[in-house]
């Protein structure tokens, strides 16, 4: 009979206790990007999260956002990393290439590494719309990125922990070699 079944729920609480996090912040636009980290700062506060248990690095700009995500990542002390960044188009005539390389970088950083990595940058047309987004009208995009980095941190913990009995019973038996 259909609407019977009870599917199995799997998500990540916002509880930061216990979790490491990494957040590289680019110095570029810093009047915003400086808003944004404090408000990621707080959400992870607020959920339990220590000074000791974060860290931040800060790089020139928003295109060196996926290397350093993805060093953060390799270090394998964190449980997600949180890269920060904004690009408003009025000022520079590389926009496109600086927001299409950083988001796919940063992407690559996730993937490459199995570590997430929580996608703050904010790509915006004018100062106006980003002073919005960092805290004035549109809440902070920096609060809603900690809170992103907990639920993910905390979901890649328990999907790790799925993934290595599930692979190790999938995983396709080696023949015993004879002799
Ligand atoms: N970096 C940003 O983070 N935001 C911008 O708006 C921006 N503009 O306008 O050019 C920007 N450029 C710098 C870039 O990210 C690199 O730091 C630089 O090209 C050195 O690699």
């Amino acid at each position: 009979m259909a609407g019977q079944i009870r599917p199995g729920k799997i998500e990540g609480e916002l509880r930061a206790g216990g979790l490491r996090f990494g957040v590289a912040v680019s110095r570029f636009n810093s009047f915003i990007t400086e808003r944004l980290l404090s408000s990621a700062l707080d959400a992870l506060e607020r959920a339990g999260a220590t000074g000791a248990d974060v860290d931040v690095v800060r790089v020139p700009g928003a295109f060196e956002l996926p290397l350093t995500s993805k060093k953060l990542a390799q270090t394998g002390k964190y449980d997600a990393l949180i890269a920060i960044g904004c690009v408003i188009r009025g000022e520079t005539a590389h926009y496109d290439y600086v927001c299409s390389e950083t988001s796919r970088g940063l992407q690559l950083a996730q993937m490459d590494t199995g570590v997430p990595v929580i996608f703050c940058l904010l790509t915006v047309d004018t100062l106006e719309q980003a002073i919005d987004r960092a805290g004035l009208k549109g809440g902070n995009k920096g609060f809603d990125a900690g809170l992103a980095a907990i639920e993910m941190g905390r979901l890649s913990k328990k999907l790790r922990g799925r993934t290595n009995s599930t692979a190790a019973s999938a995983a396709p038996k080696k023949k015993a070699r004879r002799g």
